[in-house]
């Protein structure tokens, strides 16, 4: 009883995440495979309402959407983000800039935990951490010596989980150039001065 209307009640936060991507590149859908525990998955209550917003009137239209289950960069350690599935989504805002909105589900414990994450500028590889290459820098890409380090240049999307999941938004003044891109979750929360944030753990390939 008590399973089946967990299972029950878990179902609208599917649905709202398939709804999050839309029809986009990538249709994976991000619940084809059901999460370990049902505890892992919630409706967030302000999610349709964003998506409503970026979705009409032209304001914050979007650059590329994207979700599905996360890849493993540290396959030989049982980690939090083994189950788990991310939704991504960046899109322009109406005066210059872009903003970029990240979800993560099925994160198993770690709750109270902050984990770094940004757009890099490689793709997504299981198994395979450095492929990422480094974090996607706008400075770097318009030859700027030295880049300046920031979360004005560069994408960072740091969550702390709570018992819904993982959530952050970033918005900055530059729009990312196409490309073959994902964003990295890491082990630990950003460092603001040098912008690193530990292992890499997982990845979402980011693709336009
Ligand atoms: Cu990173």
């Amino acid at each position: 009883m008590t399973t089946t209307s967990r299972r029950v009640l878990a179902m609208p936060a599917i649905v709202a995440l398939a709804g999050f991507v839309g029809t986009g590149l990538g249709a994976e859908a991000p619940g084809a495979h059901e999460a370990p525990s049902a505890g892992g998955v919630h409706a967030h209550p302000g999610f349709r309402a964003h998506d409503a917003t970026d979705g009409h009137g032209g304001r914050g239209a979007a650059v590329v959407r994207s979700s599905g289950p996360l890849s493993d960069l540290d396959p030989t350690a049982t980690g939090p983000f083994d189950g788990a599935s991310a939704a991504v989504r960046i899109s322009l805002l109406p005066h210059g800039g872009s903003r970029t909105l990240l979800l993560v589900r099925g994160i198993d414990g770690a709750e109270g935990q902050t984990f770094g994450a940004h757009l890099h500028a490689g793709p997504c590889v299981a198994g395979q951490p450095a492929a990422a290459l480094g974090h996607y820098n706008t400075d770097v890409l318009a030859g700027v010596v030295p880049p300046e380090i920031s979360d004005r240049t560069e994408i960072w999307l740091d969550f702390t989980v709570d018992d819904e999941g993982g959530r952050a938004t970033a918005s900055v003044p530059f729009v990312p150039q196409p490309g073959t891109r994902s964003v990295v979750i890491h082990a630990a929360a950003t460092d603001h001065h040098t912008g690193t944030a530990g292992a890499r753990l997982a990845c979402l390939p980011v693709v336009w």
